[in-house]
């Protein structure tokens, strides 16, 4: 039967080649392109079954975002768009390690343990990004889906939101938009030409200078404009015409060398962004009238947004509550305004947009940005019920109507599945001119502490193991106490290390009173645990 098949298709294409043990991580199995056509493989029969679980559409993206081109990696997707659940990545696991002839018996295993109806449809998008392995990847994944007889919709050419969106219409029967590359444009470009008709600005100029890091974005960020009808201008730098994926531009480049990128001559008054290498990333950033590099990370795009849809949800006079969840690697500064200020409560949970994303489902109104610049806004299904009967409420004043009208707008605009650069830098430029608002008008709500991040080569970085959201270390002993320590010699210190999950480092991070000190506290903590 069709099980069977899979393991001869394995044994004859894509037969298993890595020595060492893989693991699903904060992003599905990211690696050298060399080394992943079988579990790429493996990971379209798992898709599969995935599906006919779910008793609907699942996606396969092939990318490795931020990652040199030389790497790529696979995510899997759920039928709502969102990631594939952290139970289900012990299947992944298991099918990626196991030999060619043991890759029977492990899909019989997922079979029995998950009850899964094998008679049922099993139906998979397909999507991947600009890397040159990428198509052949795809390939396998698409052979992995055929071989357990499952139905595959192969969309190319995408970014990771794009994807999610498309995974996310297709399984809700147009009602969040059409599943289709065209109908997302559609989706946010009525909703942004909307929300930016008649603005009337002084201060903020319709023009961002876009460095979309060679990837995946370049391509899209040209269709989408096409959609816009000149209601927002764009510069495309690094758009993959000659300079290689990720290499010193886009968002990761920007965020941990707090620069601007290559290829963008930064000058005072320009409002410049980033994307990462598959789009589902953005950070904002600009040079001060003193000449002075400042970057809007994602805590400062969480809090730009917490605050206008604050606003329109008392302007609409509604009741939502509104929670923010971040990560440990947020700025203190951003912490401290959220709740100080904003008087908005705020979460923080491990690294990895599946915490995020499961945590901001608490809330009416949930925003979630990891400091890194991938985040979204939830709205849960009574709240978005709520939003749109009270904007087609013709009994309110107008004042009111509007502001619900505007809010279920910008709900329209953003993509609730995940993190998209597209989506939320057109919700920042709408907020921006809605506010009449410059970079430095943005930037002036707080004043980020200065921070450092730091990666430490180490033997074995599972041997450092974390709790309280990966704030503090309980292993190896002793650590944590030694980090106290340094710690406490240092104005508004803050510290911590955590293994990473996507590359075979110890993530170091540091913030102090100043840079230099932010720089000497990352050291002597990675020196602990060197
Ligand atoms: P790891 O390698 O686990 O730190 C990194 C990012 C995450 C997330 C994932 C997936 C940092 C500090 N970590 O995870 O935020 O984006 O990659 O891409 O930026
Ligand atoms: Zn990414």
């Amino acid at each position: 039967e069709d099980l069977e098949q899979a393991g001869i298709v394995s044994r004859e294409k894509h037969p298993h080649s890595l020595q060492q043990e893989v693991t699903y991580g904060t992003a599905g199995f990211r690696m050298r392109a060399e080394n992943l056509d079988h579990i790429v493989y493996r990971m379209g029969l798992l898709s599969v079954l995935f599906s006919k679980f779910r008793s609907g559409v699942t996606g396969i993206m092939i990318t490795a975002s931020h990652n040199p081109e030389e790497d790529n990696g696979v995510k899997l997707i759920d039928t709502m768009g969102e990631m594939m659940p952290i139970s289900w990545e012990k299947h992944a696991t298991d099918l990626a390690n196991v030999s060619d002839h043991q890759l029977v018996e492990a899909l019989k295993e997922i079979v029995k343990s998950e009850a899964i109806d094998i008679t049922k449809p099993g139906i998979v998008s397909v999507g991947m990004d600009t890397r040159i392995s990428s198509p052949a990847l795809s390939q396998a994944a698409i052979d992995g889906i055929k071989a357990l007889n499952g139905e595959c919709h192969n969309f190319g050419l995408l970014t990771t939101p794009q994807l999610h969106y498309i995974v996310c219409c297709e399984n809700t029967q147009g009602s969040y938009g059409d599943p289709t590359e065209e109908g997302y444009y559609n989706k946010l470009a009525t909703a942004f030409v909307k929300l930016n008709k008649d603005k009337k600005c002084v201060n903020y100029v319709s023009q961002l200078f876009l460095d979309l890091a060679n990837g995946v974005g370049a391509p899209k960020v040209r269709e989408l404009l096409k959609h816009l009808n000149g209601s927002l201008n764009i510069n495309l730098c690094n758009d993959g015409s000659s300079g290689k994926l990720n290499h010193q531009c886009g968002a990761d480049f920007v965020k941990v060398c707090q620069a601007p990128p290559v290829g963008v001559n930064l000058e005072p008054g320009m409002r410049c962004a980033s994307f990462d290498g598959d789009g589902d990333r953005i950070v904002y950033y600009y040079k001060t009238s003193e000449g002075k590099f400042s970057l809007l990370d994602g805590d400062k795009i969480a809090t730009l947004f917490a605050a206008y849809l604050n606003e329109l949800v008392k302007s609409s006079q509604l009741k939502l509550d509104m929670g923010l969840v971040q990560t440990a690697y947020a700025n203190g500064s951003s912490t401290a305004y959220i709740t100080d200020v904003m008087k908005v409560p705020v979460a923080c949970v491990p690294t990895g947009v599946k915490y995020l994303h499961h945590k901001a489902q608490d809330f009416d109104i949930g925003v979630y940005f990891e400091a890194n610049g991938h985040g979204t806004v939830l709205f849960s299904e009574s709240a978005r019920k709520l939003i749109v009967n009270q904007a087609s409420n013709s009994s309110l004043d107008k004042v009111t109507k509007e502001a619900a009208d505007r809010l279920a707008t910008v709900m329209d605009l953003i993509n609730q599945t995940v993190g998209d650069a597209i989506s939320d830098m057109l919700v920042v430029e709408t907020i921006l001119a809605s506010r009449d608002w410059t970079c430095q008008d943005w930037d002036s709500a707080y004043t980020d502490l200065p921070s450092r991040q730091i990666k430490v080569k180490v033997e074995n970085r599972l041997l450092v193991e974390t709790t309280d959201a990966e704030r503090r270390t309980t292993k190896p002993p002793g650590l944590q106490e030694a980090i106290d320590e340094i710690v406490s010699n240092y104005k508004h210190g803050r510290a911590f290390a955590r293994p990473s999950g996507t590359e075979d480092v110890v993530r170091v991070y540091a913030e102090a009173d100043t840079q230099a000190n932010a720089d000497k506290l990352a050291y002597e903590v990675g020196m602990q645990v060197y």
